[in-house]
């Protein structure tokens, strides 16, 4: 699809729109407007440093360690930004920690990863006051007034978890079948959404029936404990849907274990894409993953420059994300780059 390519193509020209505009009005003493006194001019062109603050969600799975590298290499010092990282370690109560020393610290834009989409009016409403920009990456708020945050930049999960709701209907829901779920976080933006788009599909086949459906928070191990204890309790598993790619790899541990073939006895479907995920699918342990793209860095990058320009943002901004079969896993494995 263009929309990256034509995305990347508007951002760039508004960029240096915006870096001619500062160069262009002369006399002031740091060129932009919106400079916080502590700021530095460097970054080579680019204008003034922009100190940010990101407080991530923790590194639970492979997906977050690519989110996690690819913000750190595009926010650089060579890319005019000072980095102030913040790993919260998947409780929501640190990330709200980790905004308030932001403030504290009077950065110059704030972007944050919500563990969970509820409890944040306050803490937001606060950089709101301290007139802090905020961007949320990745995941989504639930909040009464939507002018908290500047803009939300990341995948649609609905469409994640439909889709996926739509490989099994058409590939495995002409017989009855079994499915159980494992879901991500309880509480997050993603495990709400990809269950609401999975449910929903598969409600219409009345061959599927879900029999189980638990959280195993987005983690390996808590991916293989659930499923060990799953395997105990459920007479018939035909299909197992896991949230994201590390919940079915500890999964397929259990499976293996119990004696039986993942992506076989029991079929796979996933979502995220990376590489461990993509070489199970290879293998045919996985059946079939839906792609959630976590290279996220670049395109914070242009934003944070926008909203610290004070240039008008979109409010909702949708990655594109592909899907794999076992035969595109292995094409597209080579060149992965996460
Ligand atoms: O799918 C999962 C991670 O928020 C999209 O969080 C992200 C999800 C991703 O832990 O692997």
């Amino acid at each position: 699809m263009n929309w990256k390519s034509a995305r990347g193509r508007v951002l760039g020209l508004l960029t240096v729109g915006a870096v001619l505009a500062a160069a262009g009005c002369g006399g002031s003493s740091s060129g932009g407007g919106t400079a916080e006194p502590g700021s530095s001019a460097e970054g080579g062109g680019s204008g003034k440093t922009i100190t940010i603050g990101f407080a991530q969600v923790g590194s639970e799975s492979g997906w977050r360690t690519a989110n996690t590298e690819s913000i750190k290499a595009a926010l650089t010092k060579e890319n005019g930004f000072n980095l102030k990282f913040a790993d919260a370690q998947q409780k929501p109560e640190n990330q709200i920690q980790a905004i308030r020393s932001f403030i504290a610290q009077k950065v110059d834009v704030i972007a944050f990863s919500p563990v969970v989409t509820t409890g944040w009016d306050s803490v937001l409403e606060e950089a709101k006051t301290a007139d802090i920009p905020v961007i949320l990456t990745d995941r989504a708020v639930d909040v009464k007034d939507d002018t908290l945050y500047k803009t939300f930049i990341g995948s649609d999960f609905v469409e994640e978890g439909k889709r996926v709701g739509e490989w099994v209907d058409k590939n495995l829901g002409s017989k009855p079948i079994n499915v159980v779920e494992l879901e991500g976080t309880t509480g997050s933006a993603p495990a709400l959404d990809r269950k609401k788009g999975f449910d929903g599909v598969v409600a219409g086949n009345p061959n599927i029936k879900i029999v189980a459906s638990q959280t195993g928070n987005f983690t390996r191990s808590e991916g293989k404990q659930v499923m060990e204890g799953l395997l105990q309790s459920q007479k018939q598993i035909d299909v197992l849907f896991a949230h994201n790619d590390d919940m079915a790899l500890g999964a397929i541990e259990a499976i293996e274990a119990a004696g039986k073939k993942p992506g076989e006895d029991i079929k796979i479907v996933s979502i995220d894409g990376v590489k461990d995920g993509m070489t199970a699918l290879s293998q045919g342990k996985i059946n079939y993953i839906v792609e959630c793209n976590p290279l996220l860095g670049p395109d914070l990058a242009e934003l944070a420059k926008k909203a610290v320009n004070g240039e008008a943002i979109d409010k909702r901004i949708v990655t594109h994300d592909d899907a794999f079969d076992q035969a595109g896993a292995t094409a597209a494995l080579p060149d992965r780059k996460y």
